[in-house]
């Protein structure tokens, strides 16, 4: 049977599922230690109590975790990237549940690690009864699948990215890219350059708390996500986005007699010079204590957007620099799609982002009429030279991570409307403005191979799926959720699964997401149009 004919409550939906007569009571479940996995069983079982406050207990006969093949005629290869520069590593797995058992069969670690995500997600929405009978074979389409968060615009601290690390692995993404630096505040310390963090890092939109991670912290979020299977991979923005670091160290602006950098919904003209005072040398230590500090993540994010006020042939010779000095570190460049209007060395990542359809709309339409009018111009001239971006990056032979901005952002408005009407005010606040509203369906029904701009032939150059969430409109913890669920999994199901319109099936398996969701005290937008389930959790 197809996976898409039967509504599992799992999500991403595995690619082979095939159902069978009986089932496993939950009660009989249990964890027993002594194979090479046990510290999957213990992570498992931990999970499983946050999720549902069911403790399992350890037996004999527990779930059985092999090290072997899976059986992968139906199931395609996974293609793209990794974050972690991994190339031997295989997600698949096979989840067997029968009225004898689980069994969970992988090559490797990590595929053990996606089998057992897959489990907890049918235990959680079989509400302490039974599990049914299933034989499952699956794997993901892209190796990556990530988020990347805005942690400039709005200061999220360690406890909040844990819990983003937690909803990402529960939709086995893999990765998380933190936009650490940007126009608001700069969030990584810097040995060398300590007002980046004490002066710089105190910012954010409007007077929302500032804030920065130590040293500490991120060596501590790095292990706290890789014991989740998610790389953290961290983007330091420039050349543009830089009003932090002018603030921190007004030597490095070249134009500080420019007067007023108009900067509206996060939005400001100031680019650094290559050429100017001591930039070269912020720059690398600056990707220096980020490769120190980001150990697990094979890129360094360069960010290269929205270089306003720029030459195009000044921004092309500033990323092959920053490109330079991120390989020098040993690690690979990430750049956001405008960094394909310069020279790409085999091995680059560009990130797309500026779908020309929809860039088309936002600059003939009056959309853009509401920020100031030369920010406006800048950010029209940015869109319009972008539909060649993808195509130069590929013929160039650069990687591209998928983040179309009418399916991928999350700070769009919600589309849909509110089941819940207390929810309409969060709903109408949150998102920028100037986008059109995105609907949950947006998201999913969509299909990454045929948005790719360019030929078909490029298609092999897609190193995965990225969602985005940028937080101007964010101003909490709370407003952070409600952008991100119950979108992410959309995201996810783009990243694993094969596309195709199958839009009923996976909003049967969404709504029965929510008993998880309440276990954990996640805010979520409740969606009209999912039959979310009402129950309180219990
Ligand atoms: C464009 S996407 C930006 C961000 C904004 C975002 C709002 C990108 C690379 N740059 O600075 O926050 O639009 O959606």
């Amino acid at each position: 049977m197809n996976a898409a004919s039967v509504a599992l409550p799992v999500l991403p939906r595995p690619r082979v599922v095939s159902a069978s007569a009986g089932e496993f009571p939950l009660e009989r479940l249990r964890i027993s230690r002594g194979g090479q996995w046990d510290h999957l069983l213990d992570h498992f079982a931990s999970e499983v109590l946050l999720d549902t406050g069911r403790t399992i207990e350890s037996g004999v006969d527990g779930i059985r975790l092999e090290r072997g093949v899976v059986v992968r005629d139906d199931l395609p290869f996974t293609e793209g990237v990794r974050a972690d520069g991994a190339h031997d590593t295989d997600e698949s797995y096979q989840l067997t549940i029968s009225s004898r058992g689980v069994r969970i069969l992988a090559p490797c670690e990590e595929g053990a690690f996606r089998g057992l995500t897959t489990l907890r997600q049918l235990i959680a929405a079989a509400r302490g009864a039974k599990l049914p009978a299933v034989d499952i074979r699956d794997a993901p389409l892209y190796h990556w699948r990530g988020l990347s968060l805005d942690v400039s615009r709005t200061f999220h601290g360690p406890e909040t990215l844990r819990r983003v690390i937690d909803m990402a692995s529960l939709y086995k993404l893999n990765v998380l890219h933190l936009h650490l630096t940007d126009d608001q505040g700069w969030r990584l310390e810097v040995p060398e350059w300590p007002l980046l963090t004490s002066v710089g890092g105190q910012g954010a939109v409007d007077d929302r708390p500032g804030g920065w991670y130590s040293a500490a912290e991120v060596s501590e979020l790095v292990a706290y996500a890789a014991e989740r299977f998610v790389t953290l991979v961290p983007e330091i923005d420039v050349p543009g986005h830089v009003q932090a670091i002018f603030h921190a160290y007004p030597e490095l602006d070249p134009h500080s007699d420019r007067g007023s950098k108009a900067a509206a919904l996060g939005f400001a003209i100031g680019t650094l010079d290559l050429d100017h005072g001591d930039t070269g040398r912020l720059l690398e230590d600056v990707f220096r204590a980020a490769a120190d500090q980001f150990t697990t993540s094979s890129y360094l994010h360069l960010g290269g957007d929205e270089a306003f006020g720029m030459s195009e042939s000044a921004h092309a010779a500033f990323v092959e620099r920053t490109a330079e000095i991120v390989r020098g570190l040993g690690k690979l460049p990430v750049g956001w799609q405008e960094t394909a209007r310069g020279r790409l060395q085999a091995g680059h990542l560009v990130q797309y982002w500026m779908e020309p359809r929809e860039a088309a709309r936002l600059t003939e339409s009056d959309a853009l009429g509401q920020l100031p009018p030369e920010v406006a111009a800048v950010l029209a001239e940015n869109m319009l030279a972008a539909a060649s971006d993808v195509p130069r990056a590929c013929a160039q032979g650069a990687g591209v991570i998928m983040s179309p901005f009418t399916r991928l952002y999350f700070d769009r408005p919600h589309g849909d409307a509110a089941q819940d009407p207390a929810q309409e005010e969060p709903r109408s606040r949150l998102g920028l403005p100037f986008y059109s509203p995105s609907t949950l369906r947006d998201g999913v029904d969509w299909d990454p191979r045929k948005e790719l701009p360019g030929t078909e032939a490029d298609r092999g150059a897609i190193a995965g799926i990225e969602a985005a969430l940028w937080c101007e409109t964010v101003r909490d913890r709370d407003d952070l959720e409600f952008l991100l669920l119950p979108r992410l999994p959309g995201a996810a199901e783009r990243a694993w699964a094969s596309a195709g319109h199958e839009w009923d099936a996976y909003r049967l398996s969404l709504a029965s997401q929510s008993h998880v969701w309440r276990a954990r005290e996640w805010n979520w937008f409740r969606a009209a149009g999912i039959d979310w389930d009402k129950e309180s959790n219990q």
